[in-house]
């Protein structure tokens, strides 16, 4: 994309009603504006990194198996009236009626859809185990939406709902998407930390919190060194083990690890390499049984004829909190810096000479050699201006090309995370970038 003509609309004050570095350095980036309370438009560079995210969490799932779906984000108020949540879920919920006086809400989950649909085409335990996905906008109408993206109204969520014959079954899907999980937030360049959970509206009596660490995270967080080197790999553990799947649980859920809320000082005592710091939930796993599916009526025929009701979880991911939590965690005080994997372009052009021949031809030879995957800052700005936009940005890559360096067929190539800069020609800044 050409900056120029790009609608990425950078600040330089800092906007004062944000409170948290994320929600300031997504504002003064230009990746999301805020349209309503806790409602955020997506800007081209916002959107490009949520979808980066996105898809990130999409092959993950894929590769544990699930399918991915699309559910509305409309639904009847009579199939919460089902599961008997309609009325206790309260004020989170969005309530609308539709020209018909019909009862609609924005679902805020979608426990309650997924068991219908499963429902009216699930008729035999040979269809178990599945696990489907969408990823998929939520309301949950917050008292007080916070600190940007990070706890808004409307927000994008990855939910995953398992359907098993039974509790054993319900336990390696469970696992399963603890690995998947594990593998995903490794990928976004961050380090996840599972914890054991309270169950909140969704219910059951298994769950863990994902929470990643970040300096400025809402929750102090204590935990066993050991979770830093446990290798999530396919080499090391496979979906389609279940003794891999139950070492791997074990791995995950023996070491030390609690929020400050169920911080146990004794326990605490005895571990061995203790890290301490602040975290960020970003992710939510449950195991509930039939709480959905016993009152909703899912019932499938079991090897012996008679039936049988499947026992579920749900899986959450914040997809759109991830943003602001993947920021918390990388920035600096000029900025954002962007992990690759997420990053919404690999790499920014900065002409600090527009107009000038050579400086134009070499930019406009390396833009098109990046295709799109570059950031070209092509504006009539002065270098200063585009050397702090681009670190406020935080594209990984920043190659910076100017008249004396250009007449020499030399551009200068800065790495955003470590500040390195070297002079290098076209072809080995590009094959750096790779
Ligand atoms: N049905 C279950 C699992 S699919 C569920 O809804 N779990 S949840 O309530 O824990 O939400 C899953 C994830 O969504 C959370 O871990 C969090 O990362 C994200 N999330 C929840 N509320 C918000 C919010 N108000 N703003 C942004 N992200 C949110």
């Amino acid at each position: 994309m050409r900056l120029s003509r790009s609608l990425v609309p950078t600040l330089k004050e800092t906007p004062a009603e944000a409170q948290i570095a994320s929600h300031r350095l997504m504002l003064r980036a230009g990746l999301v504006r805020q349209t309503s309370a806790g409602i955020y438009a997506w800007l081209p560079a916002g959107y490009r990194v949520l979808q980066n995210i996105a898809q990130i969490v999409r092959e993950e799932q894929d590769a544990s198996g699930a399918q991915e779906v699309l559910m509305p984000t409309l639904q009847s108020a009579d199939l919460w009236r089902q599961s008997g949540r309609y009325d206790g879920y309260g004020a989170e919920m969005l309530r609308i009626k539709d020209r018909h006086d019909r009862e609609m809400l924005y679902g805020p989950t979608n426990e309650e859809m997924i068991t219908d649909l499963f429902r009216q085409s699930a008729k035999s335990y040979r269809q178990l185990p599945q696990n489907l996905y969408h990823i998929q906008w939520k309301f949950r109408d917050e008292v007080r939406p916070r600190f940007g993206v990070m706890r808004g109204r409307e927000f994008l969520m990855k939910d995953a709902y398992s359907f098993d014959l039974d509790q054993a079954g319900a336990v390696i899907a469970y696992r399963k998407m603890m690995l998947a999980y594990m593998r995903t937030f490794r990928r976004l360049g961050v380090q996840a930390i599972p914890m054991a959970a309270d169950t909140g509206p969704i219910g059951g009596d298994l769950s863990h919190e994902f929470i990643i660490l970040a300096p400025t995270g809402e929750s102090q967080v204590y935990y066993d060194a050991a979770f830093e080197t446990i290798d999530t790999s396919p080499s090391a553990f496979s979906f389609n083990s279940e003794a891999d799947l139950e070492r791997f649980a074990a791995l995950m859920t023996t070491p030390y690890a609690a929020t400050d809320e169920k911080h146990d000082e004794a326990a605490w005592a005895k571990v061995a390499n203790k890290r301490e710091g602040r975290g960020i939930e970003v992710g939510h796993i449950f195991y509930f049984g039939t709480k959905y599916s016993e009152p909703m009526g899912l019932k499938v025929a079991g090897p012996d004829g008679s039936l049988v009701v499947p026992h579920m979880g749900s899986y959450g991911i914040g997809v759109s909190r991830l943003v602001g939590a993947l920021i918390e965690a990388n920035h600096d005080d000029a900025g954002i810096i962007w992990a690759d994997a997420v990053a919404p372009w690999k790499a920014t052009i900065l002409n600090l000479k527009m107009g000038d021949a050579t400086c134009d031809g070499m930019c406009e030879d390396i833009y098109a050699k990046l295709k799109g995957n570059a950031l070209y800052d092509d504006r009539d700005e002065r270098g200063g201006v585009k050397f702090n936009d681009a670190d406020l940005m935080g594209h990984p890559w920043q190659i910076i090309v100017g008249p004396r360096g250009a007449a020499k067929g030399m551009v200068e190539l800065k790495r955003r995370a470590t500040g390195e800069r070297v002079e290098l020609s076209v072809e080995d800044a590009l094959s750096r970038i790779g």
